[in-house]
């Protein structure tokens, strides 16, 4: 199974890659996890770009060994500028960032309106989605305040975006766009440990529905591509083993 290879493996497709012998297009790496690299999975599928997903893995507690990522980092053998997880490389493209990754599969998979000022707005809403991950990341992996947590998410965030979903299919219009996969992972991942946490957002539930329709997605959530991963690492207050 390609999607799923072991770094020497990624390394040696490299190569291959790079002397134009490969169709495979694009390497995307990151912890056997969904974490901040689901999203941009997802685009990936979306767009039917062929990738092969890299994964790496924690040790588990208490140790928490992070020697199958820290080696290749230290060798860093793409060379990426900025070693960190996830990484994207494709030809001469070797990028991290989670945004700077999901804003490139949306140029080169042509994602959503190619007007510009939509894509302001698209990424307008992608830094606003990764706030809200920021601040769930704290507690997930440090305060552990999920209560204060949720309230905050209920009274001041998942009504704006069902507000904005209400009007439109997708956050920026009719055209889904690169800050929709995000999203679509936030609120798939609060819904999960938040129980009823939708109830008063029914836009939110059926762009949830409406993300799982689109062909593309629907046929990966059913494919062995899809990995099942956790949502977190190991050392996660929540979602560290499937919760869904
Ligand atoms: N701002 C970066 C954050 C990347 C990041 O914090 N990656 C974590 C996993 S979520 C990691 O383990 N990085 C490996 C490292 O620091 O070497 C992004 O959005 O990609």
């Amino acid at each position: 199974n390609l999607q799923s290879i072991k770094i020497h493996q990624a390394i040696r497709l490299f190569r291959t890659m790079s002397e134009g012998k490969s169709d495979e297009k694009v390497i995307l790496a990151y912890w056997d996890i969904r974490g901040l690299a689901q999203a941009a999975r997802f685009a990936l599928e979306y767009a039917s770009i062929p990738y092969v997903n890299v994964t790496y893995a924690c040790g588990d507690a208490p140790e928490y060994n992070v020697d199958a990522w820290k080696i290749p980092k230290a060798e860093n053998k793409w060379p990426l500028d900025f070693p960190n997880l996830p990484y994207l490389i494709q030809n001469n493209v070797k990028i991290t960032q989670s945004n700077a990754i999901l804003r490139h599969i949306a140029r080169i998979g042509k994602i959503g309106s190619q007007d510009p000022d939509m894509q302001s707005l698209a990424d307008c809403y992608l830094e606003q989605i990764m706030d809200l991950r920021n601040a769930y990341v704290r507690e997930l992996y440090g305060g552990g305040g999920f209560d204060s947590h949720r309230k905050a998410v209920e009274a001041n965030i998942f009504p704006i975006y069902n507000r904005i979903l209400g009007e439109r299919s997708w956050l920026c219009g009719d055209s889904i766009s690169i800050a929709d996969f995000h999203l679509y992972e936030m609120v798939f991942q609060h819904n999960n440990q938040f129980s009823g946490i939708l109830d008063n957002f029914p836009n939110l539930t059926a762009f949830l529905q409406r993300f799982e329709n689109l062909p593309k997605i629907a046929e990966y959530l059913k494919s062995d591509r899809f990995g099942q991963w956790p949502f977190n690492n190991k050392m996660a207050k929540f979602g560290s083993t499937k919760t869904y």
